[in-house]
């Protein structure tokens, strides 16, 4: 398979940035938002048309959770088919003339690293602070949204650990921080994780309904439907508290809590045959089925905003 249809290390990541960005100077750009607790560098793809003067911007995040392969494997596909069909697919076309897209390829950069050397199923990133010998807080546990109530923990040696305070961990306050600034023109914002096959939106960390709650579980059903259609994969939709579990400190909260209205967590393919393991030649089907749902979802929002 192509480059496009396997999974890659970190070294080969910034390889590929680098060289993506190099070929395509007309339409992406890197920038540097930040580094990680092991001081790797967190590099953001600009991506935007050739005719562009937007007043908008959407942002995508991949691997906040190491063990997720298939989601930086999103992001670099989704990249790649964006300069690819630009002039070509009208969606594409419209969507980059009316969105600067930030891509952010691998967030917990030290833990992907982690997972492809020593233990694949690590989760958390690898920092480290006195009073425990426990490495890694969930980067999905540590915004401030809700922080370290009902669904994380405050043991540094759980899987949901919150860490000591919201944004102390690096790659959590560089995303903060980046977003923060943009935030008067960013409009949408997706954070691509597995499995499970979902659609979420917030809140996920109370029962409480979003105030456009009617509108997103509308965009997302239609979304779910585009989804189905394309291979029949069925995705499910709804705010993530009642569709998963209550879990604070989530970046699709914090986002949506700044103000970016259209704020979605999907969980990428499967269901659980292969969780986290899944096989490389599933990577172009999840992808294709997924970017349906993101150009509706983005139609919708340059129509609205
Ligand atoms: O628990 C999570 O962080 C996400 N599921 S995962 O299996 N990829 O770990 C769901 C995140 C939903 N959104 C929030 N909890 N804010
Ligand atoms: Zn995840």
């Amino acid at each position: 398979g192509s480059f496009y249809e396997q999974y890659h290390p970190l070294e080969e990541i910034y390889f590929w940035i680098n060289k993506i960005s190099h070929e395509h100077p007309d339409m992406l750009e890197i920038i540097l938002i930040g580094s990680s607790f092991e001081k790797r560098p967190l590099y953001v793809l600009k991506l935007t048309g050739r005719r562009n003067s937007p007043r908008r911007a959407m942002w995508i995040d991949c691997g906040i959770h190491s063990r997720e392969w298939i989601s930086p494997a999103f992001c670099i596909w989704f990249v790649q088919n964006a300069i690819d069909s630009y002039n070509k697919n009208p969606e594409i076309t419209q969507m980059l003339d009316n969105m600067e897209i930030y891509v952010l390829p691998v967030m917990n950069a030290d833990g992907y690293v982690y997972t492809w050397t020593t233990r694949r199923m690590w989760r958390k990133n690898r920092s480290r602070y006195e009073g425990s010998n426990c490495i890694g807080t969930d980067l999905n546990r540590n915004f401030d949204a809700g922080w370290c109530t009902k669904g994380a923990s405050h043991n540094p040696c759980d899987h949901t650990y919150c860490g000591p305070y919201p944004e102390s961990e690096p790659e959590v306050s560089a995303v903060a921080k980046f977003l923060r600034e943009k935030k008067d023109s960013m409009k949408l914002y997706f954070t691509i994780h597995s499995y499970g096959q979902m659609l979420l939106f917030p809140y996920s960390y109370s029962y409480n309904q979003a105030p456009n709650h009617d509108e997103l579980q509308h965009l997302a059903d239609e979304a779910t439907q585009q989804i189905r259609r394309y291979y029949r994969t069925r995705y499910i939709s709804g705010p993530g508290a009642t569709t998963i579990y209550l879990a604070p400190g989530g970046s699709d909260d914090w986002a949506y809590d700044l103000g970016i209205k259209y704020s979605f967590t999907i969980e990428l393919r499967d269901t659980g045959s292969y969780g986290f393991l899944l096989p490389p030649q599933l990577i172009q089907p999840t992808c294709l089925e997924v970017l349906t749902a993101i150009k509706t979802i983005t139609r919708h929002v340059i129509k609205n905003t």
